[in-house]
């Protein structure tokens, strides 16, 4: 069975699925499909035109996070979630929180901070309230020991390596802080130590490259 794996290299949610596929040592490749496609296929695939989403032999799949809980159970080797089904919902609860209460909110600020867009003086100021409010939540969830579930790398880490620098980098930009850092998240160290995962370093060369050809455009 081979996975096909939709979307490109400067997507973090697209990164998000390919650390878990080279985490779990299941072969797959990669098609370039970029967002707000109209083509029919894709549109089949990924009915909002986001992506990732994944082709597999049964069909395909969107959203990451349904992707890497069907990954979990269609391969559970060098598994990513605990057995135990708690320990397993608050891997599943920290991503929500990473993924909707804090990358969500900052991809606000994205068009400005990354695409030379401009983001309105009112939606900067709603993106902090919510922010000041959400990353101490945040805090209060995350273990950071060292990773972010405890002391097991989980998909609580594919999504946190990925999300977490954006929403420091954004927020830097945009608002001046990086309000991951003025909350005290220690994300750097946090995330230097995910970067050194082979699975990690393959992703951060295959973006690197991505950028750098883009650039070059
Ligand atoms: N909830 C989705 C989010 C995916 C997402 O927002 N992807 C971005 C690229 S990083 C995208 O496709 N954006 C285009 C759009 O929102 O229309 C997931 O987890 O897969």
């Amino acid at each position: 069975m081979t996975i096909t794996l939709c979307g490109f290299s400067l997507s973090n949610y697209y990164n998000k699925v390919k650390l878990a596929l080279l985490e779990k040592g299941i072969p797959f490749q990669e098609e370039v499909v970029m967002t707000h496609s109209k083509d029919e296929a894709v549109l089949a695939a990924s009915p909002l035109g986001k992506v990732p989403f994944i082709r597999t032999e049964q069909g395909t799949l969107c959203e990451s996070q349904v992707i890497l809980d069907y990954l979990e159970s269609a391969y559970p080797a060098h598994p990513l979630l605990p057995a135990e089904p708690f320990a397993q919902a608050k891997v599943h609860e920290l991503i929500t929180f990473v993924e909707l209460h804090l990358e969500l909110v900052a991809r606000e600020l994205y068009g400005q901070a990354f695409f030379g867009g401009t983001c309105s003086d009112a939606n900067k100021e709603r993106v902090k309230k919510l922010l000041d409010k959400n990353i101490p939540a945040f805090k209060r969830l995350a273990k950071f020991g060292p990773y972010l579930a405890g002391d097991t790398f989980t998909q609580a880490d594919c999504a946190g390596w990925v999300s977490l620098p954006l929403v420091a980098m954004a927020t830097k930009s945009v608002l001046g802080e990086d309000l991951l850092a003025a909350h005290g998240v220690e994300w750097k160290s946090y995330a230097k130590l995910i970067g050194e995962r082979p699975a990690a370093q393959k992703v951060t060369a295959d973006r690197k490259a991505d950028q750098d050809r883009f650039a070059a455009k």
